[in-house]
């Protein structure tokens, strides 16, 4: 099955043979880094470009060009409903995002087994067996359609990690986050039941290449004073890894779940830099997960944005092999999938900006920096001594030695404590036998094998992991919640194309709207509701509220649902005028000289967007061989008028960026007006462009054409041309 970028994914096509689907591949891939030369442009930290994309805004002043930063770029979808994910994974891949994490259903860490089917989830989707299947399934197709390689991540944690472990290896997960110590502080599962699972899973999941990534940056999310706990997170680091080393996980597989730990107001870069420096000169040569702060999001996208931006400026300044992004919402709504892409272009913008910066600054390591990199670095060593000392990991915990928002080796005693004898789990765990005999591949510890057994699976002819026709793939347990009842409502719909806006599932209908209202934060709030309630929307809830003054105003952001659909067929789309070819219009040209006169007129000092008209450089009108005088930016509308009758022009080319008081109508109206004054109107095209111009405005205030954002020189060229002709034809020219 192969993508069509035209066409939406066939989330039937999807579902069908999935019994006998298999992964292509398994294991983590990084990205390949040759992508050194981009366009114009030189970079030092680029990798492989990609064969279906969409760049950010600005690459339109670059020739469209693409380039992929070095590092992975993380983003975590779960809406609750896997069809619609793979939607937006495949969005997600169109911006540069190669490590899709899926994050669980509420409560599935405490299921001691494997959910079946595809039930739908609350705050992530249910892990099972079809979901994986169908998801990685789709991710094969969406590599092929991007032309790199997808990772495809959840999480191995919980009282059923080892079969999860074993499902991921089965079903070509590429990655996830192993750390007992997560089960044993947030999931409260039973600290020795957490460690015995971990080493079994790790086990399976180094067998299958996959990555690992930890889960020390839970900590700085629930910390009261996050940015207390460095010292700790240290700790928690240094746990993880020397356990899953030991277990036989292969060091460049490890990877360091890293949180710059603040976020403005504070000032983050000294104390996020410092522990940036720390960490990877202590724990050099394993990968580092660059994540995105989250703990202080509140609901404003935009100082999300901003916070994450430093973020990657701390990655840029150290390093990262994967940088993780957040969607900038996730503070007030369940994220959206725009806002996943929003946060992508965010770390795709933001690290390609950055390229190379540590060729052109160096860490002032012998300052304050230095000292606080040692410091940070001591106290942790000092932290893992007094669990030494207190008698080992399981004692501390028991303690409340972790989560504690005491700057260590201050404490404040309001760490998490766990009962050795408690937590989900507890007493579970069970002696092997002497002849303890577990035929089966990548089992963890001691296995009483018959000597010369070469596969311990050789002794049942196959484990499911060399032998995949031995996986028993069940399809959906639940007749209610499954994803052909979720699909069916809006079969028609689909099929038919019928719109209705989404952030989140298909048709869900939800559509959010900014105002500025000038009254007061609480009644700003309620008008808002009444406002859309009055607009016959439904549901209207208030997402955002910023206060821009106590008295004067209120910027409110709102989401609500739109009751109908908007049938494809009943939309008359204006057909879009094609352009010549460059060599009819050349010989146009050549046939017959055309000259015109352009400026930006008013008060306005934007000049790159005319120039990119008229440029050869850029492939503007005087490519083509058409005359253009050029007067500048600021110019008034009287004196291109007057220029256009000295110099016998065929056209005048106004560019009008500044829209204030609508003065780019203003400005249009009054060209027009002039040139009927002075009686040269008919023998004068006239043409407007600019970033909020139409060809509809434009020809309302008298213009001959209007053109807006993307317009190119031929477009203009293919105009002047082709209207000339038509008028001359008229005229029995
Ligand atoms: C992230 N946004 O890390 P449940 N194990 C570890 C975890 O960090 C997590 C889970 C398991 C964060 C996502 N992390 C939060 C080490 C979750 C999840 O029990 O399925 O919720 O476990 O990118």
């Amino acid at each position: 099955m192969t993508l069509d970028p035209r066409k939406k994914i066939d989330i039937e096509e999807v579902l069908t043979d999935l019994e006998h689907y298999r992964p292509r591949r398994k294991g983590w891939r990084w990205r390949e880094a040759d992508g050194r030369k981009e366009g114009a442009f030189e970079y030092r930290q680029a990798s492989k470009r990609l064969k279906n994309s969409v760049p950010l805004p600005a690459a339109r002043h670059f020739g469209g060009i693409d380039p992929q930063p070095d590092c992975v770029i993380t983003t975590e979808i779960a809406s609750g409903r896997f069809e619609d994910d793979i939607r937006r994974m495949r969005m997600a891949a169109w911006h540069g995002a190669d490590h899709i994490m899926v994050i669980r259903t509420a409560g599935q860490s405490h299921y001691d087994g494997l959910i079946e089917g595809t039930p739908e989830g609350v705050g992530g989707v249910p892990i099972s067996r079809k979901q994986l299947r169908a998801t990685r399934k789709a991710l094969d197709m969406i590599e092929d359609e991007v032309g790199r390689p997808i990772n495809f991540h959840s999480y191995v944690s919980g009282v059923a990690g080892p079969e999860i472990a074993v499902l991921f290896a089965e079903e070509g997960v590429n990655g996830a986050h192993q750390d007992p110590q997560y089960n044993v502080l947030y999931r409260n599962v039973n600290m020795y039941r957490s460690f015995v699972d971990a080493a079994v899973a790790k086990a399976i999941m180094a067998s299958a290449g996959m990555l690992q990534i930890d889960g020390a940056h839970n900590a700085n999310a629930t910390a009261r004073e996050a940015f207390k706990v460095m010292p700790e997170l240290m700790v928690q680091h240094a746990i993880n890894c020397a356990f899953s080393e030991s277990v036989g996980m292969p060091k460049d597989s490890i990877c360091l779940s890293t949180v710059p730990p603040t976020a403005p107001p504070a000032p983050a870069l000294w104390l996020d830099l410092p522990y940036a420096v720390a960490l990877r000169k202590m724990f050099e040569g394993y990968r580092f997960r660059a994540q995105e702060n989250t703990r202080y999001i509140e609901s404003d996208a935009r100082e999300a944005t901003v916070t994450h931006v430093l973020n990657l400026l701390v990655s840029r300044l150290t390093s990262a092999h994967i940088q993780s992004t957040i969607t900038p919402d996730e503070g007030r709504n369940v994220p959206w999938h725009y806002n996943n892409v929003a946060a992508i272009q965010t770390a795709k913008q933001a690290l390609v900006g950055m390229d190379g910066l540590s060729e052109l600054v160096k860490l002032a390591e012998e300052g304050p920096l230095g000292e606080k990199v040692r410091e940070l670095m001591e106290r942790a060593v000092l932290f893992m001594e007094e669990i030494r000392d207190s008698g080992g990991y399981f004692e501390a915990v028991s303690r409340g030695f972790f989560v504690d928002s005491g700057f260590y080796p201050e404490r404040n005693g309001d760490g998490i404590v766990r009962d050795p004898k408690g937590g989900v789990g507890h007493g579970t765990i069970v002696p092997r036998d002497a002849d303890y005999l577990a035929p089966v591949c990548h089992h963890f510890g001691y296995n009483a094998l018959p000597d010369g057994t070469g596969r311990p699976c050789d002794l049942i002819g196959g484990c499911t992991l060399c032998d995949p026709s031995k996986i028993v793939y069940i399809d959906e347990l639940d007749e209610q919640d499954n994803v052909r009842t979720r699909l069916e409502p809006f079969r028609e719909h689909r099929q038919r194309g019928l719109i209705r806006p989404e952030v989140q599932w298909y048709g869900d209908g939800m559509i959010s709207m900014t105002m500025f209202l000038p009254v007061s934060e609480n009644l700003a709030e309620y008008a808002a509701v009444a406002i859309a309630e009055r607009l016959g929307l439904l549901d209207p809830e208030v997402i955002h509220k910023a206060v821009m003054h106590p008295a004067e105003g209120t910027l409110i952001e709102l989401k609500a649902m739109v009751p109908f659909d908007i049938d494809p067929e009943s939309i008359k789309i204006p057909e879009k005028p094609k352009t010549l070819s460059e060599e009819e219009i050349r010989q146009a040209v050549s046939r017959r000289p055309l000259h015109a006169v352009a400026a930006t007129v008013g008060e306005d000092e934007h000049s790159v967007g005319m120039r990119e008209i008229i440029d050869i450089k850029h492939g503007g009108l005087e490519k083509f061989g058409i005359r253009v005088s050029y007067l500048g930016t600021s110019v008034p509308v009287e004196k291109l008028v007057d220029a256009a009758i000295e110099t016998d022009a065929d056209a005048i080319l106004i560019s009008t960026i500044i829209t204030h008081a609508d003065i780019h109508r203003k400005n249009m109206k009054r060209l027009h007006e002039l040139c009927v004054e002075k009686g040269i109107r008919d023998r004068l095209l006239l043409v407007s462009g600019g970033t909020q111009v139409t060809d509809d405005i434009a020809r309302e205030c008298g213009m001959d054409a209007g053109f807006g954002r993307g317009t190119k020189g031929i477009d203009v060229a293919s105009f002047l041309v082709r209207e000339r002709e038509a008028r001359s034809a008229n005229r029995g020219v």
